[in-house]
This record gives structure tokens, sequence and C-alpha cells, in this order.
């Protein structure tokens, strides 16, 4: 598995704003936002793409897309609504390759993506 930015933020080799943490998901707000709110959670241990996943980490899985979900109620726009998203490989537009989930809210958010 090769290293990526991502690891070097968990392992706080460079600096990132870090919004929330727990024992396996670190979320920090990502560098280039598309939204007023714009955070990427990921799993502190490392897993390339969804692809990668095994069933033995579905819960971890799970678990990222609580954390985003969390975060939001906590920060008051759950009502309101937000946006998760997977990007998986390069017609899915993954650039890190260290599997996140971006939270995307604050503004209308159009669908489809395009
Ligand atoms: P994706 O295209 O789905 O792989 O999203 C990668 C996101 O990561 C992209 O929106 C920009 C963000 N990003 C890249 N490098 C850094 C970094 O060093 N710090 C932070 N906070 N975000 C980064």
């Amino acid at each position: 598995m090769s290293d990526t930015i991502f690891s070097k933020i968990v392992r706080r080799e460079i600096p990132a704003d870090i919004v929330y943490e727990d024992d396996e998901v670190l979320g920090f707000r990502d560098l280039n936002p598309q939204a007023p709110v714009h955070v990427l959670f990921i799993p502190k241990q490392s897993l390339a793409t969804l692809n990668d996943a095994t069933p033995e980490q579905a819960t971890l899985l799970g678990n990222l897309l609580l954390a985003a979900a969390n975060y939001a109620k906590q920060e008051g726009f759950a009502e309101q609504g937000y946006r998760t998203v997977i990007n998986c490989n390069e017609d899915g537009g993954q650039t890190v390759f260290h599997i996140h989930v971006h939270l995307l809210a604050g503004r209308r958010l159009h669908w489809p993506p395009g």
C-alpha cells in the first residue's frame, strides 16, 4: 500500500484543519473546498479505493458515513441537507488514493453533478 498525503495527515506530519476524530476515523477540511462546508472523512488505516474494501471493512465504511452524518447534526446543517460522495479511480475523479468521504454542504448542490 503506497503512502499518501492523507496518511501523512493521520500521522500529523503535515498540517490539516481537523474537525473530527475518533479511534478509526479522521475528518478534516478539504484544501480546495467545493462548498462552504467541505470536509473529508478518512479511515486512519490506509485503504486505497472503494474497490479494495473487503467485507471485514464494512463496519469501517459505515462508520465513515456515520461520522459525516453526526458531524452534520452537530454543526446544525443536517436538516437543511448535505451530500456525501466517494470518488473511485479515474472516471470517478479520485486523485488521492486513500479512501475518503466528501461531505459537502452550505449551498444548494446540483444534481446530476456532471
Ligand atoms: P478526490 O478527488 O475524491 O480524490 O478528492 C481529493 C480531495 O483532497 C480534493 O478535494 C482536494 C483534497 N486534498 C488534496 N490534498 C490535500 C491536502 O494536502 N490537504 C487537504 N486538507 N486536502 C487535500
